[in-house]
Parts: structure tokens; C-alpha cells; sequence
């Protein structure tokens, strides 16, 4: 390493490594990196799996990258003989924000499993040039603006793959380009990102406004452009469009350089469908089976449905995709006849309006596409799949009972615990061996130490030192001083109504105004907020909005501000959740019961040794199994409770409002003199509104369990030893959720590849 550093860095900088800046060493490393890529050998086999998505969140490369090559521990030595710390060059690396949430960054720790299991898999995906937006507060808001990662050296390679798009009124030339994904001591495989060459940035203004109609020139710049209007929602068909087209075409062409013969495509290849978004590859695949290779119909209709397979995560409908035909006709006329021949075979067979592909108000329904057209459909925990079996889709189960199958997520180790929590993971390798590494499950060795004093008291330092660290990053980038004895609480993810960050700031409410009563509590508490709301999402932003202000109260309270501190960070992304999560002490997962297919935070934390406070909702119910009662607080009502209350829309926020004087006064908070003081009255009075006269995902059912829970935890956190043993027994019992483990089942009764 040391002499391609320096000769790289000779060959762009003409410096040695000594004098390099941070920014030279980070792109020296950088191209020494790929280089060695390069030369890495591919992974191969009969069947290739292409994992079509709209997100990869693959956070920052470098590091990781190192890790897989097993090149890590070597550089940062070299680095440090040099008088440079790896960490800080770390920081010069543009995290490229390709994705969203959990659903994203699932779709990256899988492309690091599927390589380090040494499957033949690909991504393909598209290169947005600004990804998500970039989260900004002012005036106690959030406000958005571009977040560009493409710099002149980047991970991106750009290739000579390039493919026609057709859409109605024009075709599109497509370039692709690959991010090379190295496995854990194993062989490489891409990511394919698809762009045009003709967008253009310069169209965005005053934040990330742009034209939307200028197709050429916006198709790439943005993940989820804003779709509150036609033009938005048009833009999001293109999309989806170019990315299965070029998807589909290049999966033929692979398959044809292989010398597939495409009769037997299913055999030699399989496509998952990410969630909804790509699902169009479906129809795609059979057009250009039909219009250029020859296929009747029938045949190509039986060929892709043999190759394609859908997963499923979320339950919640407006994210389950419906597209108008006037607007798939719009963009994509050519796909209708063959959807509406996919529709008119569904009609044939199936005498039941809910299994329809088109329905009454002539709406495709994407996942319906899916679930007929392809041989899988998974969700993704053990709940979530059966609230789909006996639900969600229910009339598609009692047709095809064989196609639904669970994989509960995982997450990939080498990054969120070797990576995020090095003292940890060295820690670990001590007492236990380097076994837990490649197989999760050795994990369970740590056991042995329960009552061990030592180990006890050594995880809790290590926890310690975490929390020291994040305290100089958050003084670092938002000028925050916390306080690392204090107890620290973190909800990091999306902001969502269903996910009840509103029901943590009740919390906060609530504490806020014991400690005014003199009701101090034994320790500090540091409530930490991390969460990017949709531009267009107006309650999401409100909560956003309370919380700030929130903020700001206790910031200004000298009385309060010793017992109690909020902080919300800016711009939660992964590199910022690498930080937080080793440092955490609770961990928030408080979704309504039946609401989250799953989480991935969740499974984050306690393998970093934080202990969770959560519902029995998505993957918590599979850690609350594996931990045992005593190593996890659980709260709320239970999901058939949560499913009953719908059905017979029996839940009335008012009536709980009005009848519990606890729950009034912590909501009235919201429009109290004090906030208002601080904030906007038209935020913080319609976010009151909708708590009390709407309040869908049913905080108020949960909140004084929850705020009884987490007092609980507070107080049972200042038995050291048992808290410790608490931490000890989540890091054990984490290795289920590796995903290694989660793409081993993939392999195993879906792809078939080893
Ligand atoms: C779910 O909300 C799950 C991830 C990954 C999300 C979350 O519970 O862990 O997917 N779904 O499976 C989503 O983003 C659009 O849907």
C-alpha cells in the first residue's frame, strides 16, 4: 500500500505522502483502491441475479472498501507513520446519497453480502446526481438544497455500455456506469448505474426547484423529484422507465454474450424487484422478447414470469404504486398493450376485482404486476410477511400460497460493526476469536461472559468512549456540547408519521415538564433526532418543527438544560448514522404495531450494544425472541389490536385527549405560549389539530405506555452491571441479523445461484 500511495500520489500531486493534503490522499487512495479492484477476479456462475433498484444507499466507499480488500489496518498504518489519521480522511470522501432509508441502504448491504458470499449479482440502479436533498435548518424548519457527490475522481467508472430508450415522443441514449463492489475476502461484483449524459444541473434554482417537463436535461438530477403534482409524477414514470429499460436490455445482452439461449433465460438468470418502483422491467422484458427476439406472447410471458421475483416492504398504501394509464400512455405507450394483455389473463383466470392489474379507475397496480408475473413475493420479518399472507394480500395468497416466503433483513457487519465501532469489533475479536466475522453466529460465544465483570465493565467503556466521540463530532459540525454521562436516546430514520417521532417529542414534553416541577432525574438524558422529512410531506415537517423548537426550549433553560438536552442532527445520512449508532444507549423503535415491515436501525443498534425500547412491530418481534424479556422493553398495543382498530375504525384520538388530563396537557404543549413563543403557530397549531382530531398512526394509544416504559429503562439503566449484561446479551444475539445470513436464504429458495 504505502508505495502505490505514494507513487499515486507522486503521478497526480507530484507530492510525497508526508506533504500530501487530506483531500490529495483521499483521491490517491481512492484510485490506488480502484486500481486494485481492478485486478480483482469476478464472481461468476451459470445464474447471474440482477438486483434492480431505485435506491442504493452505500454511504461513503473508501473505508469499507479497504475493509473487503482486508487493505484497511495496512493503510491506516502507513497513514499514521505519515503523521495522518485515516478517520480525517475519511471525512474528505462526498457521501453519495442515493437512497432514502432503510429500503436503500438494505439494497447496499445486500450487493456487500451477495459479493462476499461469492454470488454472482449485480445492481442496477440510477445515478442521480444530487440524490435525496440535502437537509438544511433555518428558523427551527428544514429546508432543502442540492447534495452533489460526483466529483472528478469518484467510485463511478463511467463504461461504453450505452442503449436506446424509447419513450413516446423521443429516445433517449443511456450511459452506464459501474461502482465496483468488492466482497469480504472474496471476488467483486458492479453496481450499474444508468445516466444521460445530456442532464443538466444548471436547470436547478432556489433550492431544488427545477423545470420537470425538461426530460433531457432532468431525468437523473434527483431521487424522488417532487411528485405533489402531474409534471412529478410524470417525471417519476420516466424514470422508473429508463432505469428497467436499460435494465432489461442489459440483462439480454449479458445473457446473449454468455451464449444464453433466451428460451431459457430463467435459467441463467434472475431479476429481484426491489419494492414496486422497477417494476415495469416485467412488461419491458416482454416487449422487446415479443418486438425483437421473436417470442409469441405466451412463451415470453412464461419466460419472464419464471425470472423475476418481488419483495415487498411497506403495508402502507400510498406507497404501494398505482400509475394512472393516461399517464403510463403518456410516457410509455408501448408497454400498455402488453399490460393490458397481462391484465386481460389475470381477468381470464381470476374472478376477483382485487387481483386486477387495471382496476376500476383505471389505475395500474404495480405490486399486482408483481405478484401474478413473477415466481416470489417476499416480505421482510416474520410479521410483516404474515400481515401480508393474512391481510395486505390475502387475495393474492389464497391464489398462489407457494409464491410468499419470508426473509427477514439484515445488515452487513463489515460496515456497521467493523467499520462504525472499531474498539468494539477488536474488542470482540479478543475474547471470542475472529470466527464471528465471517459467521455471525459465533457471536453467541460472547455469552460465555454474562457474568464477567471485567467484560461487563469493558463493554461499558468502550460504550463510553463511543459516546466521547460523538460528542466531538456533534461540537465539530453543529457547535453542540453534550454531555457523554448523560443517558443517550436515539431515533434515527426517515420521518414518518407511522414511525411516532411525534410520540418521542411527547416524551420530551413530558420530562421537560417534570423537571420544571423540581422531579429531576438521576442522570441526564440526551434525546437524539435524526430524520429527513419529504419536501411535500407537511405533517412530517411540522413534527420537524416541533422538535427544533423543542430544542431550542431547553437549550435556553439553564434549569432544565442540566437534566435534559435535544438534539437534532442535520442531514441524517449514513456516515452520521455510523457515528451515532455505537454511542447509543436507547434505542428508539416505536412504530405502530403492524406499520414497520421491518427496520434495520434496529438490528444496528443492538449489534452495537444498545438495548431497544420498542413495539412489537416488524424485525423487534424476531429480537425480542432472541433476547428474552429481560434485554428489551417492549411497549404498545400488539398489531391484531392495530388491524381491529382499522377495520372498524374504532380509534378516536379525541376521546382520549379529552378523557386523560396527562395526555391534554402534553399535547396542549404544542400550542402553549412557550412554543409559540419560538415557533411558526401554523406549523405547531396544525400538527395540535391533526394529534387530536386525526392522529392515524394512533400516538396517543401509545404514548403514556411509552412514556412508563422508558422512565423504566432510565431507572433500571443505573444498575450498571445488569445494564451491561443487557448490552452484552443484544451483541450475542445480533448474528441472526447479518445479512449474510438474509442473502444465504435469498440464494437458498429464491435465486438458486450457488
Ligand atoms: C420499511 O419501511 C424496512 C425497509 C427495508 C422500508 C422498513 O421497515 O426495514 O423497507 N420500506 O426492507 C420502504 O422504504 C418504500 O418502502
Amino acid at each position: 500500500m504505502e508505495q502505490a500511495l505514494e507513487m499515486m500520489l507522486q503521478e497526480k500531486f507530484h507530492k510525497g505522502i508526508k506533504e500530501a493534503s487530506k483531500e490529495e490522499i483521499y483521491t490517491a487512495l481512492l484510485c490506488v483502491t480502484k486500481d486494485k479492484m481492478k485486478g480483482m477476479k469476478a464472481n461468476t456462475g451459470d445464474r447471474k441475479l440482477y438486483y434492480i433498484s431505485a435506491e442504493f444507499l452505500i454511504g461513503k466507499l473508501l473505508s469499507n472498501n479497504l475493509i473487503n480488500l482486508g487493505l484497511f489496518e495496512e493503510t491506516r498504518e502507513v497513514l499514521k507513520k505519515y503523521g495522518h489519521d485515516i478517520t480525517e480522511i475519511e471525512e474528505m470522501e462526498p457521501e453519495p446519497s442515493l437512497g432514502n432509508g432503510g429500503l436503500g441502504r438494505l439494497a447496499a448491504c445486500f450487493l456487500d453480502s451477495i459479493a462476499t458470499l461469492g454470488l454472482a449479482g449485480d445492481g442496477v440502479g440510477l445515478n442521480y446526481h444530487e440524490g435525496l436533498f440535502l437537509q438544511k435548518f433555518a428558523d427551527h424548519k428544514q429546508w432543502e438544497d442540492k447534495n452533489p457527490w460526483i466529483t472528478e475522481n469518484s467510485w463511478l467508472t463511467k463504461t461504453d455500455r450505452h442503449f436506446q430508450v424509447p419513450f413516446k415522443d423521443f429516445t433517449l441514449t443511456s450511459t452506464m456506469y459501474d461502482i465496483d463492489v468488492p466482497g469480504y475476502e472474496s471476488g467483486c461484483n458492479k453496481l450499474h448505474l444508468f445516466d444521460l449524459d445530456t442532464v443538466d444541473e444548471g436547470l436547478i434554482h432556489d433550492g431544488i426547484q427545477f423545470d420537470k417537463t425538461d426530460i433531457r436535461k432532468n431525468l437523473t438530477l434527483f431521487l424522488y423529484p417532487d411528485d405533489s403534482d402531474e409534471a412529478g409524477h410524470l417525471l417519476r414514470i420516466y424514470q422508473q422507465y429508463f432505469m428497467v429499460s436499460n435494465a432489461a436490455q442489459l440483462i439480454i445482452r449479458e445473457a446473449e454474450e454468455r451464449g444464453v439461449n433466451l428460451y431459457h433465460l430463467h435459467e441463467h438468470v434472475c431479476i429481484q424487484i426491489n419494492d414496486t418502483h422497477p417494476t415495469m422491467v416485467i412488461p419491458e422484458l416482454i416487449r422487446i422478447l415479443t418486438s425483437e427476439k421473436g417470442f409469441n406472447m405466451d412463451t415470453a410471458v412464461d419466460v419472464v414470469r419464471k425470472t423475476c421475483a418481488y419483495t415487498n416492504h411497506t403495508i402502507l398504501a400510498e406507497a404501494l404504486e398505482k400509475w394512472p394509464v393516461a399517464y403510463l400512455e403518456q410516457v410509455v405507450p408501448q408497454l400498455m398493450p402488453i399490460i393490458r394483455d397481462l391484465d386481460a389473463r389475470v381477468r381470464r383466470d381470476f374472478h376477483d376485482e382485487r387481483v386486477y392489474i387495471i382496476d376500476e379507475q383505471n389505475r395500474v397496480h404495480m405490486a399486482h404486476i408483481d405478484i401474478h408475473y413473477g415466481y416470489a413475493v417476499n416480505g421482510v420479518a416474520a410479521l410483516h410477511t404474515e400481515i401480508l399472507k393474512e391481510s395486505e394480500l390475502k387475495p393474492f395468497y389464497d391464489i398462489y400460497p407457494e409464491k410468499f416466503n419470508n426473509k427477514t433483513n439484515g445488515i452487513t457487519f463489515r460496515r456497521w460493526l467493523l467499520h462504525c465501532n472499531h474498539r468494539l469489533a477488536d474488542y470482540l475479536k479478543e475474547l471470542i476469536g475472529e470466527g464471528f466475522v465471517k459467521d455471525a453466529s459465533q457471536l453467541e460465544k460472547l455469552l460465555e461472559y454474562q457474568n464477567d465483570e471485567k467484560v461487563l465493565a469493558q463493554l461499558k467503556e468502550i460504550k463510553k468512549e463511543a459516546k466521547i466521540e460523538l460528542k466531538n463530532y456533534l461540537k465539530m459540525t453543529q457547535g453542540i456540547e453534550i454531555d457523554e454521562n448523560s443517558v443517550f436516546d436515539i431515533q434515527i430514520k426517515r420521518l414518518h408519521e407511522y414511525k411516532r417521532q411525534q410520540m418521542n417529542a411527547l416524551y420530551a414534553i413530558y420530562k421537560y415538564k417534570e423537571i420544571k416541577k423540581g422531579n429531576l432525574p438521576k442522570r441526564p438524558v440526551t434525546m437524539i433526532f435524526g430524520a429527513k422529512a419529504a419536501p411535500a410531506y407537511t405533517i412530517a415537517k411540522d413534527i420537524i418543527h416541533l422538535i427544533l423548537c423543542l430544542q431550542e426550549l431547553i437549550e435556553k433553560d439553564p434549569e432544565v438544560r442540566k437534566y435534559l438536552r435535544i438534539v437534532m442532527v442535520e442531514n441524517y445520512n449514513v456516515t452520521k448514522a455510523e457515528k451515532l449508532i455505537p454511542a447509543c444507549d436507547i434505542s428508539e423503535q416505536i412504530s405502530l404495531a403492524s406499520k414497520e415491515a421491518s427496520g434495520t436501525g434496529n438490528m444496528k443498534f443492538m449489534l452495537n450494544g444498545a438495548v431497544t425500547l420498542g413495539t412489537e412491530d416488524g424485525a423487534n418481534v424476531e429480537i425480542h425472541e432472541l433476547v428474552g424479556d429481560d434485554n428489551i422493553y417492549i411497549f404498545g398495543e400488539k398489531s391484531e389490536k392495530v388491524i381491529d382498530l382499522y377495520a372498524n375504525a374504532s380509534y378516536c384520538s379525541k376521546d382520549i385527549y379529552e378523557n386523560d388530563p396527562m395526555v391534554e396537557e402534553l399535547v396542549d404543549f404544542i400550542i402553549s405560549k412557550d412554543l409559540i413563543r419560538i415557533g411558526d403557530p401554523v406549523n405547531l397549531g396544525r400538527l395540535y389539530k391533526e394529534i387530536v382530531g386525526k392522529d392515524w398512526f394512533m400516538t396517543l394509544l401509545d404514548v403514556k405506555d411509552y412514556i412508563r416504559t422508558k422512565e423504566q429503562m432510565l431507572e433500571d439503566y443505573e444498575d450498571e452491571k445488569s445494564w451491561a449484561k443487557k448490552m452484552l446479551v443484544n451483541i450475542a444475539k445480533a448474528g441472526f441479523f447479518s445479512s449474510d445470513r438474509t442473502i444465504a436464504e435469498y440464494d437458498r429458495d429464491i435465486w438458486h445461484l450457488s
